[in-house]
């Protein structure tokens, strides 16, 4: 495919004033009228884009004319959109009538069915699938919606903005208008008809604005939408008290649906979900999805602002909105529950996943200058990293100047589409300061590397940290410049507090690393006892440290640390060395100094359940890749399992206490009870590690009261492989064979923790369904992402039960066909066997044909 450049972009040259745009809805032939005003701003001619789509009449007049029928001499149509050859240099109406199929649509981009329903999306090119029209950010206009449909089939029909007119048609049919006054690009333009059960409620804007909200869901399905809606009226309220945001019109609406490419989409005023998180209660949901429920509520909803009031310019400045929406939604999950151990959650899908990016063949920065595949372009990198660059930056200016700027923003950019320049330039007017350099974090992909070495010279009692930095070549980039890291920091004396210099109090202090070396120096009152030093608390920089420290110099760190992340991060890097080395057969058994201090922290943190049970957590396999090359996943695999034991022998007295204990009742799902969650979901899953609890396990699924627990023992049941593991198996089923939500779980267990011919047989099972990508990644991405021992099993039989499921969906939907193709991106980190046979397994797809989307992926791991 040809590569689309940033370098490239020049604006449209013919604005949409407004568009109209009539259904007439029908599964197999739904017709479409799009009618839009056109002010050309240039000459020359006019290109809409416009996939698989069947043209039926093009029209148009000149103004102050009536439309006519254009002739074929005065446009072109090929396969992916229409050229006016020659439109008139003033304004015009365009008209045009097209037929679509929304019943074929597998990709799940447009207009398509799920669960007998209509619905759309259309991030990122997807409305080019349901009419011609400019389908790029940058054209932004106001929509009014007119659908028509079988009123006994679709009783409800949606789309963005306030509702208008509607009533009864001939024939069984009605209609309903909606009309949307911000003007938006197509790809928030959104359509939902069928029948749903709804939960209203209602909230009020700070200015005193009602706002009536509804979510649609499955018949029967309302009451387990309450969550969804107590998350959405607390987001309303946190945007109006950390950004002063209020909400613009007078519905709010979001539609729950089974089949769906993302997690959720914020079209205006009609968000549409996955209905994963939409719907939960406590038999059906764990407290991890009711967590999840509640940030991609908020992150949808703080799109208004940052995405759709203000949207993006092209595509490559994605990040603009996605990663600073997501550096909105979890500070809103910090602020509902605990800020570190959201901080620990965050940091570990940034490292699992981003710097799992970062360090291969997909590598590419957050604002990437050019891209072959927009759909490919919804990463980690973006999201994840982009996040943590708006993070970064507030805390070099602070949350003044940050709120000071974030305004500015607002105020300039409202109704525009704008670039990440545009946006660092209110910052730059808000506080006086230059960002060039800042900017770099933008345009370099690679996580930078920084080393740091401590010197101290006890006759004048000064400690010297040297530190510099160093980013890997990366495709196409191969000499990296220095960014500036900014390393929050403290000097610890070991007892729980902290030291002065002569020249620095005692607090922590942000020292931002901008060359490629530097040196701290701090001079200690003579005769001072040598400090440790804390860097990178909170993880202020999304970098990698490398410190040569031995294990007992890390433990006194552990022990002196007074930042909890930092606590935790000082543990996992010293579990992360303790599997390699076991991994490596250099040590047979592991360290018992080690984990006697891990015991000791957790039953240090009880008080604190939901931050004790991440000090349980061992890395996964994945994360460990990046560590040692070549990386053997079995080896990595069997050593992760061994310290998973001896932790579990370890904690014995505690895990007994604690789960003789009932669970809290009655359930709550908010922060200080799914804490108490976690930390026995921690322990029930170390009872799994240590193979002979298969009767506690099984009691403990039998009698779990909740679906977090209850999930919690069946994972460390299939786990343990022991007696147990088959009859939860078939009695979770039995249990949950009507609710597809819960049997996606029953999947993934299965497929995350087995072996590859589990995965064959989850595939030939009567449910497993090529169509939905829900169940989709449910058996294939949890087997080829989270079970990498037995996804690159060095014979190659991982990949081989595989293959052929991803070649499928593939056909069907290139979306989840390339998002399945991510699962090789680290295959040259692999042992020279695993990775000849996932060499052979990517030439065999790349050999049997696919979309333009999983080629991209394929090609890139191939050559990179
Ligand atoms: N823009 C969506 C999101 O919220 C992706 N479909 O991330
Ligand atoms: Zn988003």
């Amino acid at each position: 495919p040809v590569a689309v450049r940033l370098a490239d972009y020049t604006p449209y040259p013919f604005s949409i004033d407004e568009v109209r745009l009539e259904f007439r809805l029908d599964p197999a032939a739904t017709q479409v009228r799009a009618t839009m005003k056109v002010t050309p701003a240039g000459s020359g001619p006019m290109r809409l884009d416009g996939e698989a789509l069947t043209l039926k009449s093009i029209r148009l007049a000149a103004e102050g004319s009536a439309l006519s029928i254009l002739p074929p001499s005065d446009y072109a149509l090929d396969d992916h959109g229409l050229t006016l050859t020659a439109p008139p240099s003033g304004p015009f109406t365009l008209e045009t009538v097209v037929e679509i199929s929304p019943e074929k649509n597998t990709a799940l981009s447009g207009l398509y069915i799920s669960g007998g329903r209509f619905c759309t999306q259309c991030e990122a090119i997807g409305f080019r699938r349901i009419t011609y029209y400019p389908d790029r950010p940058d054209v932004m206009s106001s929509f009014r919606v007119r659908i028509e449909a079988e009123k006994a089939k679709y009783p409800h029909l949606l789309s963005n903005g306030t509702p208008g007119e509607a009533g009864d048609l001939e024939s069984g049919w009605h209609f309903a208008e909606w009309d949307d006054p911000h003007k938006k690009p197509a790809y928030l333009f959104a359509l939902c008809a069928g029948e749903y059960d709804v939960l209203r409620d209602s909230f009020t804007t700070a200015s005193g604005a009602p706002v009536d909200l509804g979510i649609y869901v499955d018949k029967g399905e309302a009451a387990r939408a309450a969550w969804a809606m107590d998350s959405l009226k607390r987001s309303m309220r946190w945007d109006e008290e950390a950004y002063g945001r209020e909400y613009d019109l007078g519905v709010f609406n979001i539609v729950a649906v089974r089949d769906f490419n993302f997690g959720a989409m914020e079209n205006k005023g009609l968000n549409i979900f996955n209905s994963a998180y939409v719907l939960a209660d406590e038999a059906t949901a764990t407290d991890l999805d009711f967590e999840a429920i509640e940030s991609i509520v908020a992150h949808e909803y703080f799109h208004n602002w940052t995405g759709n009031r203000i949207t993006c310019r092209d595509w490559f400045q994605l990040c603009l909105k996605e990663g600073l929406t997501v550096f909105r939604d979890q500070n809103f999950s910090a602020d509902m529950r605990s800020r570190p151990v959201q901080r620990i959650k965050d940091v570990i899908k940034l490292r699992a996943r981003q710097f799992a990016e970062d360090a291969g063949p997909l590598a590419h920065s957050v604002r990437p200058d050019n891209y072959a595949a927009i759909d490919n372009l919804y990463t980690a990198t973006v999201y994840e990293k982009g996040s943590e660059l708006i993070g970064m930056l507030r805390r070099q200016i602070g949350s003044q100047d940050f709120r000071k700027g974030m305004d500015l923003y607002f105020e300039r950019h409202d109704g525009q589409a704008v670039t990440i320049e545009d946006f660092y330039a209110c910052f730059e007017a808000a506080t006086g300061q230059d960002f060039a350099q800042f900017r770099r974090w933008y345009a370099q992909a690679g996580t930078p590397e920084i080393t740091v070495e401590e010197s101290w010279d006890a006759a004048s009692s000064t400690l010297t940290v040297k530190l510099s930095q160093y980013t890997r070549p990366t495709h196409g980039q191969p000499v990296k410049k220095p960014v500036p890291v900014p390393l929050l920091s403290a000097l610890l004396d070991g007892k729980g507090g902290h030291v002065a210099a002569t020249d620095r109090a005692a607090e922590p202090f942000l020292y931002v690393l901008d060359t490629e070396q530097a040196e701290m120096v701090f001079r200690l009152p003579a005769g001072s006892a040598r400090p440790l030093v804390s860097l990178n608390r909170d993880f202020s920089a999304p970098v990698r440290l490398k410190r040569a420290l031995s294990r007992d110099e890390r433990l006194a760190l552990v022990r002196a640390e007074t930042d909890p992340f930092n606590t935790w991060d000082g543990l996992q890097t010293l579990i992360k060395e303790e599997i390699l080395t076991l991994a490596d057969g250099s040590q047979t058994s592991p360290d018992t100094a080690l984990v006697g201090a891990i015991g000791q922290a957790v039953r240090g943190a009880m008080g604190d359940p939901a931050f004790a049970a991440l000090l349980t957590r061992l890395p996964d396999v994945g994360e460990l890749f990046l560590e040692r090359e070549p990386a053997d996943p079995v080896a990595l695999s069997a050593a992760r399992r061994k310290l998973q034991a001896a932790i579990a022998a370890e904690l014995a007295p505690e895990i007994s206490e604690t789960l003789a204990k009932a669970s809290p009742a009655p359930y709550n799902p908010g922060a200080e009870q799914a804490s108490i969650r976690a930390l026995r979901s921690a322990f029930i899953m170390l009872l799994g590690g240590r193979g002979d609890a298969a009767g506690t396990l099984l009691d403990l699924y039998r009698n779990a009261p909740n679906m977090t627990e209850q999930l919690s023992a069946l994972r460390a049941l299939t786990v343990s492989a022991g007696a147990g593991k088959e009859e939860a198996l078939a009695d979770f089923e039995a249990r949950w064979k009507q609710n597809a939500l819960v049997m996606d779980k029953w999947f993934s267990v299965q497929a995350g923790l087995g072996t590859a011919e589990d995965v064959r047989r989850l595939i030939a099972h009567p449910d497993f369904d090529l169509r939905n990508p829900n169940r989709v990644r449910s058996v294939v991405a949890a087997f080829a992402m989270q079970n990498l021992a037995a996804f690159h099993a060095p014979d190659g039989s991982g990949y081989r039960a595989v293959e052929e499921t991803i070649l499928a969906a593939d056909k069907a939907n290139p979306a989840l066909g390339a998002r399945l193709m991510t699962a090789f991106e680290q295959w040259r980190l692999l042992e020279p066997k695993a990775g000849a046979e996932a060499e052979g397994c990517l030439k065999r797809l790349v050999a049997a044909g696919l979309s333009p989307n999983a080629m991209d992926i394929a090609s890139r791991a191939l050559d990179g």
